[in-house]
C-alpha cells in the first residue's frame, strides 16, 4: 500500500482521529494539513448536505493572526476589499493579491478585536507574506497562528442543530458574523459561514486538545437530524459556483477573472497591495472569465482532475477546464472553464480529456 509518510511538516487536525473512527477513506493536503475528502458514500454525502446536515473537519482553514497597534492597517494593506467599517464580531470574504493584482489567497477575515484580526486562509502561506509586508512597512503587528480549528456544520438542518447546541441567539447571527460561546465547557466561536451554499455554521474550536470532544458532542446532538460526517463537497461547491483557490486559479489569475470583482473596492485610497495593478487590469479589460462547462455526453467522465484540461473553440485553444465533477442536479459531468472573454455562455466548445475531445456547452455560473 502506498501512503503518505509521517512528518512534522504534514499536520493532523484535532479532529483527525474522529474522522478516522467515523470512516474517512481519503484525504487531500491543504495548508500542509490532512483534509478529509470522502467517507465512502459520495452520493449519500452530497444529498445529506443538500437535504439534511453534515459535519466537516475543516481545521485546514488555518488562522493567520494579526495582533497589535497596526493590525487594522496591515490587514487593509493586504486586501483590496474595504475592511474599514468592520465591527468586532464581523467576518468578510476578502481577496488577497500580490503587487501584480494576482490572487494569492481568498480568506474569510474575522475582526476579533480592535487590534486583532484573523485571516482564515485558503491553501497558501500567508504568514510569510504578512510578516514580510509588516517588516517592509515597519508596522507594529505580531503575526502568529492561534490554536484554533474550525469544524463546519452545513446543510438546511444545520441551524436547528446549532440552536440545540448553543441557544436561540444563533438564529440572529448574520452571514459571516460570529460570537464566542461554550458547549459543555468547550470554548468556541460560532460563525454563520461555511464552504457550501446550503447554509450553516462554523465552530472555531479554541482549544485544540478538545477536538474529539467537540466532534462527539456535535455528532450526539445531531443524531436526531441524522447528521453524518462529510467534507467540503466537490459536486455541491461546483454546482454552487464556489471558487477553490489554487485549483481554479493559478499564478496569473486576478480577482476579476474568477468572479471576485465585487470584492475589490476600487475607491480605496492609500497603501493597498495590488490595487494600482487591478485598476490597470480593469482599464485594459480582463482577458479571461470564469464560466461553467457542461459535458454533452451523459457518460463523459466526471472523475476529478490533476491538471487543467485545454478547451478549444473553432480549433483554437481558448482556456482551461479547472475542475470536474458529477452534478447530481444536472445529471451531467460539469466543471469550471477559465476562458477568453471572446467566448461566452451559450457557445459550444471541445475539451481535451483523457478520453479524447469531448463536446461541452458553456453556461453562466453558478450552475444551480
Ligand atoms: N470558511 C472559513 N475559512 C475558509 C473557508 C471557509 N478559508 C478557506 C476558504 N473557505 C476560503 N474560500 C471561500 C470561498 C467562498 C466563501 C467563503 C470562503 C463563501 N462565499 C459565498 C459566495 O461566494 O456566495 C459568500 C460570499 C459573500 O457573500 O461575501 O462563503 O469556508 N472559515
Amino acid at each position: 500500500m502506498i501512503t503518505i509518510s509521517p512528518s512534522a511538516r504534514t499536520l493532523r487536525s484535532p479532529y483527525y482521529q474522529s474522522t478516522v473512527d467515523d470512516g474517512v477513506v481519503s484525504f487531500t493536503l491543504y495548508n500542509s494539513m490532512f483534509l478529509p475528502t470522502g467517507f465512502g458514500d459520495p452520493e449519500g454525502e452530497y444529498w445529506r448536505l443538500r437535504n439534511g446536515v453534515s459535519m466537516w473537519d475543516v481545521a485546514v482553514q488555518r488562522e493567520v493572526q494579526l495582533k497589535g497597534r497596526d493590525a487594522a492597517k496591515l490587514a487593509q494593506i493586504l486586501s483590496p476589499r474595504d475592511i474599514s467599517k468592520m465591527k468586532i464580531g464581523q467576518g468578510k470574504y476578502i481577496p488577497l493579491c500580490n503587487h501584480l493584482g494576482v490572487l494569492i489567497n481568498d480568506p474569510v477575515l474575522l475582526k476579533i478585536d480592535e487590534d486583532c484580526y484573523w485571516f482564515s486562509i485558503a491553501d497558501s502561506d500567508i504568514w510569510s507574506w504578512a510578516r514580510a509586508i509588516n517588516n517592509e512597512r515597519q508596522l507594529e503587528v505580531e503575526i502568529s497562528e492561534p490554536q484554533v480549528a474550525p469544524l463546519a456544520i452545513q446543510g438546511p438542518l444545520a441551524e436547528k442543530l446549532v440552536v440545540d447546541l448553543c441557544g436561540d441567539w444563533v438564529s440572529s447571527l448574520k452571514y459571516f458574523w460570529f460570537k464566542p460561546a461554550e458547549i459543555e465547557g468547550i470554548p468556541i466561536l460560532v460563525a454563520r459561514s461555511g464552504y457550501s451554499k446550503q447554509g450553516g455554521f462554523e465552530f472555531y474550536l479554541l482549544d485544540k486538545k478538545l477536538g474529539s470532544k467537540l466532534w462527539n458532542v456535535v455528532k450526539e446532538a445531531g443524531q436526531k437530524y441524522d447528521i453524518g460526517p462529510g467534507c467540503p463537497n466537490l459536486s455541491e461547491r461546483v454546482e454552487s459556483g464556489l471558487l477553490s483557490f489554487g485549483g481554479d486559479s493559478d499564478h496569473t489569475t486576478n480577482p476579476f477573472e474568477v468572479r471576485l470583482g465585487d470584492y475589490v473596492d476600487l475607491k480605496l485610497e492609500g497603501d493597498i497591495i495590488g490595487l494600482p495593478a487591478l485598476k490597470k487590469i480593469l482599464e485594459q479589460g480582463p482577458k479571461r472569465h470564469q464560466l461553467g462547462a457542461i459535458f454533452k455526453e451523459q457518460d463523459a467522465s466526471s472523475y476529478p482532475i490533476f491538471e487543467w484540461m485545454t478547451i478549444y473553440h473553432d480549433g483554437e485553444p481558448i482556456g482551461s477546464l479547472t475542475n470536474r465533477t458529477w452534478s447530481y442536479q444536472l445529471e451531467r459531468s460539469i466543471g469550471f472553464a477559465l476562458v477568453s472573454r471572446n467566448v461566452n455562455a451559450g457557445e459550444e466548445v471541445l475539451i481535451e480529456t483523457e478520453a479524447g475531445m469531448k463536446a461541452s456547452e458553456l453556461v453562466e455560473l453558478p450552475f444551480v
